[in-house]
């Protein structure tokens, strides 16, 4: 949460910007938050950060090219010294909003960086495990047009968090939301989570795509205007239904395999999209006591995504013993990329590392 002095000083920097240049996360949450900010101050251009792991000095042009005079960082943990040194060479003033761990770089003096996750750990600081609100959620307490309510329900889904002002949005929309409190059963189950899927598969379109779908959302008032298809958001529905009917078909065979499967549950897809990030959160929503092993193959290499208790050490372990391979991530959702000859003995050391408890 952010405090009362914080949302104060981020809205005074919204009014000062004249045309505010907002770089976002490439994620549900980031758009959402880009939406909640845009519709608050009336004025400015978005555009999703592509570059990973950090904020690359390119994206700087953009403040040239849309002839910005405010640079607003949304969702993103790291952001290059080049981009900082570029920001101070034109004077341009920076405000970053964020909830992740920077893992303890420091920020510059001159960026008005605000975190969460900071927030918590200053007031306590030997607490473990902690999950900060999303950025949605952050921009929400900024912008508290209720209009949007709707907006900050969807960043914060995505993100796997259940806002406090969820049961207000049941109220306000019974027919797009259910009763729990479980973030995975909102966004697979329910109509607001339906457009969390919808703007995460659309927010990874290509780029013209993905301004369209900016310039509709900016606009767009109602969650029903998202669910409905019309000739503002044809492409929008058109990728969904794409995706989504081949992620359905991967999906269905996968849990076929978790239906006989042990403890792991490890499944090996291809075809032309990497979804195993999607294809394990959905997995380990359907089989919670499981561990979910997604691997991906993208011919010389293997894109692996997993969910389940801890399955950080045991990833941690094994890509120290292959070359090549790289991992991290949360205590319960990991990353890795091995390399194809090396799938095997990964899976094979999982599976040992959790038949032993
Ligand atoms: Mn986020």
């Amino acid at each position: 949460m952010l405090t009362k002095k914080q949302i104060q000083e981020i809205r005074d920097h919204l009014d000062l910007a004249q045309n505010p240049l907002f770089l976002f996360d490439n994620d549900v949450d980031g758009l959402c938050s880009f939406l909640l900010l845009q519709k608050y101050s009336g004025k400015g251009k978005g555009f999703p950060i592509k570059s990973y792991p950090d904020l690359t000095l390119d994206y700087f042009r953009k403040v040239h090219e849309l002839g910005c005079d405010y640079i607003f960082i949304l969702d993103k943990p790291i952001v290059s010294d080049e981009f900082f040194e570029e920001a101070n060479k034109f004077n341009i003033p920076i405000v970053w909003i964020d909830h992740h761990d920077n893992d303890g770089k420091p920020v510059p003096k001159s960026v008005n960086y605000y975190n969460s996750l900071v927030n918590i750990k200053k007031k306590n600081p030997l607490k473990k495990n902690i999950f900060a609100e999303p950025t949605t959620y952050l921009c929400y307490q900024v912008s508290q047009k209720k209009e949007d309510l709707w907006l900050a329900v969807v960043g914060s889904v995505a993100d796997k968090f259940v806002p406090d002002f969820y049961s207000k949005f049941q109220k306000e929309y019974p027919e797009l939301a259910i009763k729990t409190k479980d973030a995975f059963e909102i966004f697979y189950r329910s109509g607001i989570g339906k457009i969390a899927q919808i703007f995460s598969f659309g927010i990874k379109d290509r780029i013209t795509n993905v301004i369209q779908m900016m310039k509709f959302l900016m606009k767009a008032k109602y969650p029903y205007q998202v669910l409905e298809e019309t000739k503002e958001n044809k492409q929008m529905h058109y990728r969904y239904n794409y995706i989504n009917s081949k992620y359905q078909k991967i999906l269905d065979r996968a849990i076929e395999v978790g239906k006989k499967s042990d403890k792991v549950l490890f499944f090996k897809f291809g075809g032309e999209l990497s979804m195993a990030g999607d294809l394990s959160n959905e997995l380990s929503f359907i089989f919670p006591k499981k561990i979910i092993i997604a691997a991906y193959s993208a011919g010389i290499k293997v894109n692996i995504s997993l969910r389940g208790k801890n399955v950080r050490t045991p990833v941690l372990e094994i890509i120290k013993k292959l070359e090549n391979a790289t991992g991290g991530g949360h205590r319960d959702a990991v990353g890795a990329t091995v390399r194809t000859e090396d799938i095997d003995e990964f899976k094979k050391y999982i599976e040992k590392f959790y038949n032993k408890e």
